[in-house]
């Protein structure tokens, strides 16, 4: 049984092994890219995604762009962490398919409207611009996906404020709609993807596959590396995005915690933290349908990654 997923992205360095590692997972069917203004502009970030897939020579996934800033505030990039170009660091192939037409939005609702019941996941990696929206246009949807797995917030670490992640912060009214839909929804945030280090060890395994395709990413690393080094105080680079794939790959490399979970949309000091009610009891109310994911499998992590490019050769 292979599941069906829609990836939402910015990418973005983390953003491109999501992609790679869903494209080489023999588990993972990968419907389509859709993408969203986040880490660079959307323009930037779309381009990102159709060269990543043609690196990758997966041009038989579609790529469609999606809201290129936020609902309500103003857009904030995150050139700090990923180069002007959103994915500083690499040569990139020039993309041969042609973007495909229509908006991300549309895409998303027409491709879960048109599935079976519960047989779709989306997996959001950037701000949630497009999934709110798409919940307001057809709120059919959110009854009908099978589960949401998205990168983003943290229950006790922040990187875009002292209590708020990067793509709840820069649009945390979209962020809000996602969180109170009744879907079921995992959030992978900085709790979890901290302990999702690309260390020297572990980037020699990947350089270890020997393909062209390994030796792209371990740019991806060494750029991502100098980045976290030079303005998040990290020795090695947390690697967010692709955890929730990995997620999906394989349960048990995640464990997680069923808890209520709200975004904050009118503090001042707090915009956009993702608050986790902790407080028990444990496990949580079936009703719950949030959970926060805790603890990463690391080796089996990367496992999986380098698994992943040694299929993709
Ligand atoms: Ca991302």
């Amino acid at each position: 049984m292979t599941k069906k997923i829609i990836l939402d992205c910015d990418p973005g360095h983390d953003d491109a092994v999501a992609i790679l590692l869903a494209l080489g997972n023999p588990t993972i069917d990968l419907l389509g890219v859709t993408t969203v203004g986040g880490n660079q502009s959307l323009e930037k970030v779309t381009y990102n995604a159709r060269a990543v897939l043609e690196k990758a020579g997966a041009t038989d996934v579609p790529v469609h762009a999606g809201c290129g800033r936020p609902l309500i505030r103003e857009p904030e990039a995150a050139a700090s962490i990923h180069g002007e170009s959103g994915l500083d660091g690499v040569e990139l192939p020039v993309p041969s398919r042609p973007l495909d037409p229509g908006h991300a939005v549309n895409w998303i609702i027409d491709t879960i409207m048109n599935n079976p019941p519960e047989t779709i996941t989306l997996v959001p990696t950037g701000p949630l611009t497009n999934i709110a929206l798409a919940a307001r246009l057809e709120p059919r949807i959110v009854d009908r996906v099978k589960e949401v797995v998205l990168m983003g917030g943290g229950y006790h670490v922040g990187n875009w404020s002292a209590v708020a992640e990067f793509n709840i912060k820069v649009d945390p009214e979209a962020a809000h709609i996602v969180f109170n839909e009744a879907w079921p929804l995992t959030m992978v945030g900085l709790d979890l993807t901290h302990q999702a280090l690309c260390t020297p060890a572990v980037q020699r395994q990947v350089e270890g596959v020997g393909t062209d395709l390994a030796m792209f990413v371990s740019g991806l690393m060494d750029f991502f590396r100098k980045s976290y080094q030079e303005n998040q105080d990290f020795v090695d680079p947390p690697v967010h995005d692709p955890c929730t794939v990995a997620y999906l790959i394989d349960p048990t490399v995640i464990t997680t915690r069923r808890c209520p979970l709200d975004v904050e949309i009118h503090g001042d000091l707090t915009l956009g933290m993702t608050v986790a009610d902790l407080r028990g009891p444990e496990p949580a109310p079936e009703e719950c349908h949030t959970q926060v994911a805790v603890k990463l499998d690391h080796k089996k992590f990367w496992d999986l990654i380098v698994d992943a490019l040694q299929r993709l050769g």
